[in-house]
């Protein structure tokens, strides 16, 4: 590893054990002689966040000096995580500090499992953002990343009698360690209010006249890069009252209403919207929205204009990347400021967005798709709406050069959507200003094309590209799985993977080696050991380790077919029961694992979260089974229960209907655990199985094009017996709660099973069998386990961001020197 001291802060052991002491008396406040595991973990956190901060300044200091082009990286959401381990690993000291705590009669693992997740997010999204994030650091790209600061994350799920239920995440209660709070960094955000012309060197000009003013306070969150010094900022928005005061209000005597007003702006940043699927049009969301996007770009704006006179630079000198539409309103924003503000003319302005937008999109469905009703954001933003307006005519006009009179095309392709409720169609807006359109797998963006942004594509095909997700090794290998980044940096000789992935398909040529199968089994035991205790902790359930752990964690959506691995258990149940002691012998025993959050206003994700509960409490206690089958449901799924989870698991499924599933990139990580996959031929498995090959994990059920035929057609249930028969023991109560799973059960039966469960039944069992088939064979599961971690490469978010900074953003590295 890498530098005993590189900056001012000494980095040995002995130097370290008395910053960590230093913090225990005069950070956190407690006696050096006695603190406990708590404490000792803030005063630890706070000694790295020294080190951080060090590189921080250093990196900012380097950027502002060579001034390169930067990428702003926009996104309402950032599953971080915990940041502890990761921080030490990147910054190099890992060694030293467990040394350093050792010496103090500390554990540093034990220290680590202190740390309280940053769950500023929902699921893929925001756990991708994170891992981009990651990548930029690493890379030494001149990067920001841009977000809202939430008082309450991402709700934690608690389990009753087998039901979800939400609670509150008080992630902030006990402070915050690896945040620098700003208050000098402020800007004031307008909302509200009228639209008024006046005229400015004999120029009419629109201003607005705002009716409300919300203070955004910055929170740097440092992002360490790995093996290099380079540590970039993670921004993230609160709001706080703005301090001009309402004078009229004082004056009137109504002081402490005034007060309890503006208290109100603060609940802009309180909680995240836990729903990842459906737009419901809140005003509140709309506000967080323009919160984060203008705070943000006055952000950029005053720190591109410290340097630069002219905004014919800005493209020169910025990228902007909007995180699906969820912050698109940033491009009625950078128009309001060229046009109003700067006072530039509309088509300079426009040139000049055109320029330094880019957009992911993450959704399939075209319901994904972001609009906002016309009214709400004509109130809430009252100029933004005329600019969009703006932008829709001219975009019509040119639309009118190429299709003419062809006016269904013109009303699809409109940013303005007429109905019922006349709405903004956000992504509509971000096609038309964006120069590159990201799909996140070559399914979805071949999707993109042909279906969702059709009439978009054939105008203007040389948008749309193809960045293939990719998850970071180092904290899904390096971070949460020790032993396997041992044996890895081991067998190819060289740490060098860790910043170069694409070098571990080096042990390819050791995928027979009976020494490596030794050690990748040992170590996959090792993870087992440790899964299996958690289980044991927080369900009671006692599990076989030389059963297969097979494992579905993600959130939980009727596309992605947790109920299909549902009526799978149930068959393989019904299966064991109906077998003679000879016959159960040859079973694989399993332990089927399952978790997931459901959107709280989700019923039907609901329901599957219970009857995995149901099944569960049948399975586990029926003395017939024993342990050839133990089901098990890991309530509050976040990112450091994914980091226990994936190096535990042996095999992993991935469910979701071929076509529904953007990209995935839970899969990615149990692809580089060694756990093999099941997996439908969606998203990112379509490309995994390239690189592994089919025969290395297990494909089933049908493929993207053969979907909308199979749903025009209606499966039925007599299609497969199997099915039917396990749809019906639930229907008919087996398993308590008739009445309840009665609509379960409805989504799937004749005609109405859009996911095509019925039709894919019989093919997931013959995938799971082949799973059993092969995981009998010892020698071979490990055999294919290798070759999985070995195929990896391309998976890393290292190759997605150098393709993003290549192909969108025209980015070069800039690396602070060590
Ligand atoms: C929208 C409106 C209001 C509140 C929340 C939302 C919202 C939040 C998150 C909507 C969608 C959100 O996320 C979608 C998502 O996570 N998509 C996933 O993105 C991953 C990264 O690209 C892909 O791998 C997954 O396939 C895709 O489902």
């Amino acid at each position: 590893m890498f530098g005993l001291m590189d900056g001012f802060l000494k980095n040995d052991s002995v130097s370290l054990q008395k910053d960590i002491l230093d913090h225990v008396e005069f950070t956190v406040a407690r006696s050096r002689f006695n603190f406990d595991d708590f404490e000792a973990y803030q005063a630890l956190a706070h000694s790295v966040r020294d080190r951080l901060i060090e590189r921080w300044h250093d990196t900012h200091q380097y950027f502002k000096k060579k001034d390169p082009k930067r990428i702003y990286f926009l996104s309402l959401e950032f599953l971080m995580g915990r940041s502890l381990t990761n921080s030490v690993i990147n910054l190099g000291i890992q060694d030293q500090y467990a040394d350093a705590l050792t010496q103090l009669g500390f554990d540093f693992e034990i220290l680590a499992e202190q740390e309280g997740d940053a769950a500023l997010g929902n699921g893929g999204l925001a756990r991708f953002a994170a891992c981009q994030m990651d990548s930029l650091a690493t890379l030494d790209y001149p990067a920001w990343g841009y977000g809202l600061r939430y008082q309450y994350g991402l709700f934690r799920q608690i389990i009753v009698d087998g039901f979800q239920h939400e609670q509150p995440d008080f992630w902030l209660n006990f402070g915050n360690p690896w945040e620098i709070e700003r208050v000098h960094v402020s800007y004031p955000v307008k909302f509200y209010g009228t639209v008024e012309e006046e005229v400015l060197n004999g120029k009419k000009c629109k201003i607005w006249i705002p009716g409300e003013s919300v203070e955004a306070v910055a929170y740097d969150n440092p992002i360490p890069g790995y093996g290099t010094r380079n540590a970039i900022n993670l921004r993230l928005w609160a709001a706080k009252p703005s301090d001009q005061y309402d004078m009229e209000s004082y004056t009137t005597g109504d002081y402490i209403n005034a007060i309890v007003n503006r208290q109100k702006a603060e609940t802009i940043s309180n909680v995240l919207y836990p729903d990842d699927r459906s737009y419901q049009g809140k005003e509140l969301r709309l506000k967080q929205q323009y919160f984060f996007v203008s705070a943000s770009l006055q952000d950029i704006i005053r720190r591109f204009k410290d340097l630069h006179k002219n905004f014919d630079e800005f493209p020169e000198k910025i990228a902007l990347q909007i995180n699906d539409t969820h912050p698109s309103i940033s491009i009625a924003e950078v128009m309001r400021v060229l046009v109003d503000e700067e006072h530039l003319d509309w088509s300079k302005a426009w040139g000049i967005a055109c320029r330094i937008f880019s957009v992911t999109i993450h959704a399939v469905q075209p319901e994904g798709l972001e609009k906002i009703p016309v009214d709400l954001l004509g109130s809430v933003l009252p100029r933004h709406l005329e600019i969009i307006y703006e932008i829709n005519f001219r975009l019509m006009e040119e639309l009118k050069k190429s299709f003419d009179q062809d006016y269904d095309r013109l009303s699809r392709m409109s940013i303005i959507e007429e109905g019922a409720v006349k709405s903004i169609r956000m992504a509509n807006l971000s096609l038309a200003c964006c120069h590159t359109v990201n799909g996140v797998s070559r399914v979805h963006l071949e999707t993109l094309k042909t279906r969702v942004f059709k009439d978009f594509y054939e105008l203007w095909p040389q948008k749309f590209q193809c960045k293939t997700n990719g998850v970071t090794q180092r904290r899904w290998i390096v971070v949460s799985n020790p032993s396997l980044c041992s044996i890895i940096s081991k067998w190819l000789g060289t740490e060098a993977w860790i910043r170069n992935v694409d070098l571990i398909a080096g042990l390819r040529e050791y995928a027979k080696d009976p020494d490596l199968h030794t050690e990748w089994k040992n170590m996959k035991k090792v993870n087992k050991m440790r899964l299996a205790e958690y289980i044991e902790t927080l369900t009671s359930v006692k599990v076989s380790l030389d059963a297969m752990f097979d494992v579905q964690i993600k959130r939980i959506h009727e596309y992605k077919r947790q109920l299909l691995n549902i009526l799978g258990i149930i068959h393989r149940y019904d299966c064991i029961k109906n077998m003679d002691e000879s016959d159960k012998r040859r079973v694989v025993p399993r332990v089927c694992i399952i978790g997931g959050k459901a959107a709280p206003g989700y019923e039907v994700a609901k329901k599957i979260i219970k009857l995995c509960h149901a099944v569960a409490d049948k399975v586990n206690s029926d003395p017939d089974i024993g342990d050839l089958l133990k089901v098990v449901f890991i309530p509050d799924y976040n990112v450091s229960v994914a980091e226990l989870v994936i190096p535990g698991s042996d095999l992993s499924q991935h469910l979701s209907t071929a076509g529904h599933e953007a990209s995935g990139t839970g899969c990615m990580k149990f692809l580089m655990n060694g756990c093999l996959l099941l997996a439908t031929a969606d998203g990112s498995a379509v490309e995994i199985a390239e690189e592994i090959g089919e025969a290395n994990m297990f494909l089933f059920g049908a493929k993207v094009d053969e979907v909308p035929a199979l749903r025009e057609k209606g499966t039925t249930l007599k299609g497969s017996l199997q099915f039917a028969r396990v749809v019906r023991m639930v229907r008919d109560g087996y398993f308590g709660f008739k009445d309840y799973f009665k609509s379960l059960c409805d989504t799937v039966e004749d005609g109405g099973d859009f996911y095509l469960l019925g039709h894919d039944f019989a093919s997931y069992l013959e995938a799971q069998a082949a799973a059993d088939r092969a995981f009998v064979d010892q020698e071979k599961w490990t055999q294919m386990s290798i070759l999985s971690t070995a195929g990896s490469g391309k998976f890393s978010s290292d190759r997605t961001i150098e393709e993003y900074a290549e192909q969108s953003w025209g980015i070069e590295p800039c690396k602070c020197p060590f």
